[in-house]
């Protein structure tokens, strides 16, 4: 396939090199893989001579003076003319060479143009700072309007996702992706602005708009990549009645990341809603669940990380309070969530003392067991003893097992993290029944996904895997819909076109996905293998995955997978722990005991997923009855797939146009490589030389043949009647293709031959009119 690539080049290069004459405009490749404009000079197949212009510091007000450069041919491409300079949408372009589009994208970035289409496709570039683009104005602006004519916005594509909803009675999803920190969930935000605003006015749209602060306090933290990281996935689907209202929604999440509770990485911080609680709780509410400055605990000081540049974390935490009022979340109820987060604080500062030769250990009888104890309201005995030792039965006796220092400090995380995904969930599911959809429903709904970007760090582990692995399932939807199913159309239907090369990611999704041997399955086997470590994981990993060429083994316990974005490698320590995210028993009957009503929600709900595990199920040896968390992710994301299938799909891509969080920086490898794998030029290629109206040859002869005259439409076979009336009305043949069961149409074709027949019709009417006259 190399050889192929080169010709396809080459190919490419001829094409481009015919259009290169003395005056085009071009791109000069330099060798820092950067690209100039300039004037062609000369031009041979060799080398060509090109004038560049420098532009020059523009306060030193140097007159920019142009350079020659002498450089080969193949270094050049050609540029667009002046006119189409940043174009709406890049299917304009007349050349759409990897330059051209990234000068097209920057060249509107600078204008704070940040939205351009892609075809079908919405780009976003992150603009990293309040641009004057949201305003209720514009949003009456955009209301009701068709997207024809009006410049590329979040508005415009949820507009057009609402009407088509409100025409074809069919449900509509908006699908957001990009990399981490590309502006994902802003992006959703506006959606649901706009939504809210053009379906509102029975008042639970404002509820709808408040679950954002809540969510993003209980589930997004800062990490190196992005300040407000979204750890969990989410679809939120908003129903609507017939007449266009919003009557409720739904909100799923998926995954969310535990371990960040317990352990972040350097310059990182745990989720947003701990450091504004212990900012922003007042006097009488510090005082009943014993709170400190965010430095006193361990869980929250050990990354050197407690602030967050140009965020108030107090003022934040009004904002979610007030969020929790309006979805109706009791004071109480808020109060027992605030409990429990002081008690995974206080749980992280619990410390151990080594009381024998081997390790083991008791709990420090301090401050930290205390408060932890009295917020869970559990017995201190019971939590110190359900932190150091564990129950076990040998034949018919029942043993107390002593656990190490490390094994203690363990569970003391499994029980942390236990309780803040039990609050999550739990906070979601408040959530969802505030939300939850009137009597009028009509079954309308268009759904809003948001999930957790690309990620690749110097250091990736089993969250990262299972993030990247989401997206490379929303990547295969994505081609599905805007290549696989086009190309798979067109040469179903014998039509001649431009082969578009886009990245296929199956390889990838079948070297995670793939049974038995595929990474989730052997992690699965692994992880119910007794001694089973992360090294022998790794090494099994290597030994069954190597064939593929998405996959590559590194030293001792790493890996390394090419997913369509970039290649990531990852770190198998911890891979089975948090694969199998068990909780003790002695844990989980730990949280039955506790006298709060929260703990004991969450423990319900483990425990009837464990049950089976606690009892002779888990001494017996079969563990398998628990999914785990690999497993039951990639059933939630084949589910997901599922039920886009059964929408419509609008696609937003964020692009982030530098690594540092900064306005007005837009590098250029950074833009070119998000473009390069997220597959939006092939998209825009696609469209261009596609025909986007397709008529079976019946319907179409069915509609227009009564334009013909007599002997043409008296034709039995209707591809014949189909060929005769493209011939009567001169459609172009450069316009349209004929398939074996289709007709294919460039844009604007059909509605000329509609307006055809249209005034054909009133001539018809009229005529019946006048005749009927005559005969009274
Ligand atoms: P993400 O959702 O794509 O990353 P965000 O939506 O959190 O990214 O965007 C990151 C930051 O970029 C935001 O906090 C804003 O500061 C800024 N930003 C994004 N879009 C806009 C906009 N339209 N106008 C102004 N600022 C914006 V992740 O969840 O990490 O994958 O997991
Ligand atoms: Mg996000």
């Amino acid at each position: 396939s190399e050889s192929k690539d080169e010709q396809t080049k080459s190919k490419r290069w001829k094409d481009a090199f015919s259009s290169l004459k003395k005056n085009s405009r071009v791109w000069c490749l330099n060798s820092d893989n950067t690209w100039t404009l300039g004037i062609v000079q000369s031009v041979s197949k060799e080398d060509s001579i090109v004038s560049t212009m420098e532009e020059q510091n523009v306060l030193s007000q140097a007159k920019s003076h142009s350079h020659l450069l002498q450089l080969p041919s193949s270094k050049l491409l050609p540029a667009n003319p002046i006119i189409l300079e940043g174009v709406d949408d890049l299917i304009q372009l007349s050349y759409l060479n990897e330059p051209a589009v990234l000068h097209n994208l920057h060249f509107r970035y600078k204008e704070d143009k940040i939205y351009t289409k892609a075809g079908p496709v919405l780009i976003a570039v992150n603009p990293f700072k309040k641009v004057p683009l949201y305003t209720t104005d514009l949003i009456e602006r955009f209301k009701g309007k068709k997207g024809e004519n009006l410049s590329p916005h979040v508005y415009v594509t949820a507009e057009s996702a609402f009407a088509a909803m409100m025409r074809d009675g069919v449900n509509q999803s908006i699908i957001i992706s990009g990399e981490s920190g590309a502006g994902k969930t802003e992006t959703a935000k506006i959606a649901m602005q706009y939504l809210a605003a053009v379906g509102g006015g029975g008042g639970v749209e404002n509820e709808i708009l408040k679950t954002n602060p809540i969510l993003e306090a209980f589930g997004n933290a800062r990490t190196l990549r992005n300040d407000n990281s979204s750890r969990f996935g989410k679809l939120i689907d908003i129903f609507f009645e017939d007449c266009g209202k919003i009557c409720g929604a739904k909100i799923q999440t998926y995954l969310l990341e535990k371990s960040r509770v317990v352990q972040q990485a350097e310059g990182e911080r745990s989720y947003h809603i701990f450091y504004q609680l212990c900012a922003g709780a007042d006097k009488e509410l510090r005082e009943t669940i014993n709170l400190r400055p965010a430095n006193d605990f361990r869980y929250l000081n050990q990354s050197s990380c407690l602030h967050i540049e140009n965020v108030d974390d107090s003022l934040k935490f009004q904002e979610t309070i007030d969020a929790m009022d309006v979805v109706q979340i009791s004071k109480e109820d808020q109060e027992s969530a605030f409990a429990m987060l002081a008690s995974i604080l206080w749980l992280g500062n619990i410390t151990f003392r080594v009381i024998d030769n081997d390790n083991h250990v008791t709990v420090d009888d301090n401050e930290a067991v205390s408060c932890a104890a009295s917020l869970l309201k559990c017995s201190k005995e019971h939590l110190m003893e359900a932190l150091c030792t564990r129950k076990m039965r040998a034949g018919h006796e029942n043993i107390v097992q002593k656990l190490t220092a490390s094994q203690a400090a363990d569970s003391r995380d499994a029980l942390a993290k236990a309780i803040y995904a039990g609050l999550f969930d739990w906070l979601v599911d408040c959530i969802n029944k505030s939300l939850e959809v009137g009597k009028r429903h009509s079954g309308r709904s268009i759904s809003i996904l948001d999930i957790y970007g690309f990620e690749s760090f110097v250091k990736n582990s089993f969250e990262q895997l299972c993030i990247n692995y989401a997206n490379e399932r929303l990547q295969q939807y994505f081609n599905q819909h805007l290549f696989k199913l086009e190309q798979e159309e067109y040469i179903s239907e014998g039509i001649d076109w431009t082969e578009v090369e886009f990245i296929d990611n199956q390889e990838c999704l079948e070297l995670i996905e793939k049974r038995p041997l595929g990474l989730i399955s052997l992690l699965d086997e692994e992880s119910t293998f007794p001694k089973g470590t992360d090294y022998t994981l790794a090494e099994k990993l290597k030994e069954h995955l190597t064939f593929n060429g998405c996959f590559k083994g590194e030293r001792s316990r790493g890996f390394r997978i090419r997913h369509y974005a970039g290649e990531v490698t990852y770190d198998t320590i911890g891979f089975l722990e948090k694969n199998r995210d068990l909780l003790h028993s002695d844990l989980l009957h730990l949280l039955s005991s506790c006298e709060m009503h929260l703990p004991q929600h969450f423990a319900c709900n483990v425990e009837q997923t464990l049950l089976k595990l606690t009892g002779p199920v888990r001494r017996s040896g079969i563990e398998s009855q628990k999914q785990s968390v690999a497993t039951k992710f990639k059933g939630q994301l084949a589910s997901l797939m599922q039920r886009l299938e059964d929408t419509e799909p609008h696609f937003i891509r964020c692009i982030k146009p530098n690594t540092l969080q900064q306005p007005n920086l837009y590098q250029e490898d950074l833009v070119l490589q998000q473009l390069r794998c997220c597959g939006v030029l092939e998209v825009v290629r696609i469209a261009r030389s596609g025909y986007p109206t397709r008529i079976a040859h019946q319907n179409f002869a069915q509609r227009y043949h009564f334009l013909l005259p007599l002997s043409l439409a008296n034709q039995e076979d209707p591809l014949s009647i189909c060929v005769a009336i493209l011939h009567q009305f001169k459609v172009r043949p450069d316009m349209y293709q004929v398939g074996y069961t289709k007709l294919f149409f460039r844009a604007g074709q059909v509605g000329r031959l509609e307006d055809i027949r249209l005034q054909t019709l009133n001539g018809i009417v009229l005529f019946q009119k006048i005749y009927r006259g005559y005969k009274v």
